[in-house]
């Protein structure tokens, strides 16, 4: 891929013009619709940020495809060439409910493999990002990030649907080998809360391909493991059960799971 200095600034100045937007209209309440059930919604905010990077990514590169949450991109049926992937709020349910705990994601892969990641945690207005070979960043220092954790030294963080629904059996036995489970209801915060080692894994039952695409060009970066939890690769075109997981941890997390 071209210009990969030029595109990381460009990106890093979206990123930020979007944070300011959404900073803009933290007063208001948001116009909030359901999608597909009173758990899953969408604000005028999540809309107008998304078309804000649709219209700035298809002006700079008119021939990229671009995957949004929100429908003003491209409809993407495969990943050849570049693909962006754009989650203009992750944890929409955050942002409407508490104001706070809610990111802002885009991620590039060209032809299937991740080159650049970007979340931008609207907590504390830090931008964290990777590219491909060169790292993972915070704002614009390099950021370090722990090699290795165990399962049962640390805490780990769970989607919500684990610990609420009987299907999840197994999960919970996972949890239970750790020190105790933390959810923050935003894929994206909870990626960060991994790669800052705060959290051993993280898993998921259910996440849409922008919940996953800017954070695993990170995970891959720094040597976390993310997979399906089946073992398979994650599969970018559709929703994904998915485990992020230092490697000691992951195979701990696997080994748990073929047990029961
Ligand atoms: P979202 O806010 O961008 O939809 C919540 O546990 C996490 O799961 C959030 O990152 C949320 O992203 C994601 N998620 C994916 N699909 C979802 C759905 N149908 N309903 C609620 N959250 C969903
Ligand atoms: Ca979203």
């Amino acid at each position: 891929m071209d210009g990969i200095e030029k595109r990381d600034r460009l990106i890093r100045s979206w990123m930020e013009e979007a944070a300011q937007k959404i900073q803009q209209h933290a007063s208001a309440d948001p116009v909030v619709e359901e999608k597909t059930g009173r758990k899953d919604l969408v604000t005028n905010m999540d809309r107008e940020i998304e078309q804000f990077f649709v219209e700035k990514i298809k002006k700079e590169y008119p021939a990229e495809r671009i995957y949004g949450e929100e429908g003003f991109g491209d409809e993407v049926n495969d990943l050849s060439g570049i693909v962006w992937f754009v989650d203009p709020i992750d944890g929409t349910l955050n942002y409407v409910l508490q104001k706070e705990n809610f990111a802002i994601m885009l991620g590039v892969y060209e032809d299937g493999e991740g080159r650049m990641g970007y979340i931008y945690d609207m907590n504390t207005q830090s931008l964290y990002s990777a590219i491909k070979g060169k790292g993972i960043f915070k704002d614009n220092e390099p950021f370090a990030v722990p090699t290795d954790q165990k399962l049962s030294d640390g805490l780990l963080a769970s989607s919500s649907l684990l610990m609420t629904d009987d299907r999840f059996e197994q999960h919970r036995d996972v949890a239970k080998k750790t020190l105790g489970v933390r959810m923050i209801g935003s894929a994206g915060l909870e990626i960060l809360e991994v790669l800052k080692g705060n959290v051993v894994g993280y898993m998921a039952a259910s996440l849409e391909p922008w919940d996953i695409a800017p954070g695993k060009v990170m995970m891959d970066e720094a040597g976390i493991c993310c997979t399906q939890f089946n073992g398979e690769d994650v599969n970018l075109l559709r929703k994904n059960r998915v485990l992020f997981a230092y490697p000691t941890a992951y195979r701990e997390m696997m080994d748990s799971f073929s047990e029961n």
